[in-house]
């Protein structure tokens, strides 16, 4: 009998029991709405980098009557009424963040990643000072300073990227940029970035120019949490994630931090900074993820996602294709598909076409424009969240090969389709337990 992620043994039928019957009465059409997307996540191949599958005990909090709470405030000093059941799920939720990832501090409010990150340069930086930050093109994220977000207009990012040569990050290039414009922070971290941070290196640098580091471990936080990459915890003043990419839980932000120092700026930009009332039943979902990280198995499914991210970069360099920086260490590989002749976006829709799902992403020195870009960047957490291991990657690398052969044609893509089809009902989601 296989069993689920969760530990409870499951049949190989999908239920679909994730919806209850409520909805479909009381509202067919957003029931059948997120019926259609349950199938979809069911019966594909989810290869987004920054997906995953929450468990249902996750997914039961999310749903739960803590989305009717108000909570302005912190545990014990809240401005409503009401509030002790609320207090006990963030007091639960912020011990096992520091308990989970080694920091001294957490605060677990913040609703994304993006209001993490506005906390974070708050707290350091003051309008238009500078800033280092991974080129977005080059692997890093909007809110790491580009100039259509926050970060880009408030502040005067400065971006640091990659050697042409390998595609690895350009430290030599990092410490020179740091030292011309003396940064009062360095932002570390990326959303395409297949390789470690060089956490330890860029603290040297951060130290020599009196530059804080921020680290956005966002991508990479199940991987830390679980032990199967280093973490960069202890090399940074600040670390900011998302709670539901390879950490696994539900959609939100966290921040950790080890300095008492900051506490007091952290938290007031929070709230009332730049957040009201905080999603309590969010929250609460957040403190089941931490739990559920906490567990042994996890380490076990941490070190999984990076075993299975390897054998997906072997085998599809094995088929001919070329990945940045011909490998990886993390969660990530990242496709140059216009060395095959064909662009990240025509990649991408005759990879949906067959039911595999993952996105369009430039690659360094991307001659295309990003909305056409030449990559495909591809992660295994949410596959390995199935159940899936290093064969069934050979296996996923053979059905992309296919899609990408095939694009345009609608008969063969349909073929592969019913492939892939078959793959994933082999590892059911959110099933019954057997009785
Ligand atoms: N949108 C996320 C990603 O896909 O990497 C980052 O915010």
């Amino acid at each position: 009998m296989r069993r689920s992620y969760t530990g409870v043994p499951v049949s190989r039928t999908f239920s679909r029991r994730t919806l209850g019957p409520l909805l479909a009465e009381r509202d067919p059409e957003i029931a059948a709405a997120i019926q259609a997307e349950e199938i979809r996540q069911s019966e594909g191949l989810e290869l987004i980098a920054s997906e995953n599958f929450a468990s249902d005990a996750v997914m039961e909090a999310t749903g739960s009557v803590m989305t009717n709470k108000y909570a302005e405030g912190y545990p014990g000093r809240r401005y409503y009424g009401g509030c002790i059941h609320v207090d006990e799920a963030e007091r639960l939720a912020r011990n096992r963040a520091k308990e989970l990832f080694g920091s001294r501090f957490a605060n677990v409010q913040p609703h994304s990643g993006s209001q993490a990150n506005m906390v974070a340069y708050q707290a350091i930086l003051e309008p238009g000072d500078a800033f280092l930050g991974m080129a977005l093109d080059q692997g890093g994220h909007l809110t790491h300073g580009h100039p259509l977000n926050f970060s880009g207009q408030f502040y005067l990012p400065v971006a640091y990227g990659v050697r042409r040569e390998d595609e690895r990050l350009d430290l030599d290039q990092l410490a020179e940029l740091a030292r011309e414009h003396r940064p009062k922070m360095i932002m570390v971290g990326a959303s395409a970035y297949p390789r470690l941070y060089p956490s330890a290196e860029i603290r040297q640098i951060a130290d020599e120019v009196g530059a804080k580091v921020v680290t956005d471990i966002a991508h990479v936080a199940g991987l830390v949490a679980g032990g199967a990459i280093p973490s960069p915890v202890p090399h940074s003043d600040i670390v900011t994630t998302t709670t539901h990419k390879t950490l696994r839980g539900p959609r939100g932000g966290l921040i950790l931090w080890n300095e008492k120092a900051y506490g007091k700026a952290l938290n007031r930009i929070t709230f009332p900074g730049i957040q009201g009332g905080p999603m309590m039943h969010t929250i609460a979902a957040k403190a089941v993820c931490f739990r559920e990280a906490l567990d042994p198995s996890f380490a076990e499914y941490a070190r999984q996602i990076v075993a299975n991210a390897r054998a997906l970069a072997e085998a599809l360099m094995a088929l001919g294709f070329r990945l940045v920086s011909g490998g990886t260490d993390n969660h990530l590989v990242l496709v140059d598909v216009g060395a095959r002749g064909i662009t990240g976006r025509d990649a991408e829709v005759a990879m949906e076409t067959a039911g595999i799902t993952a996105n369009k992403n430039t690659i360094p020195f991307d001659p295309e424009k990003p909305m056409i870009a030449s990559g495909i960047r591809l992660g295994t957490a949410a596959l390995t969240t199935r159940g899936m291991r290093e064969s069934e990657m050979a296996e996923v690398a053979r059905l992309m090969d296919a899609a990408l052969r095939s694009a345009g044609d609608e008969a063969g893509l349909a073929r592969i389709a019913a492939e892939v089809a078959e793959l994933a009902s082999g590892f059911p989601l959110y099933v019954t337990p057997a009785a």
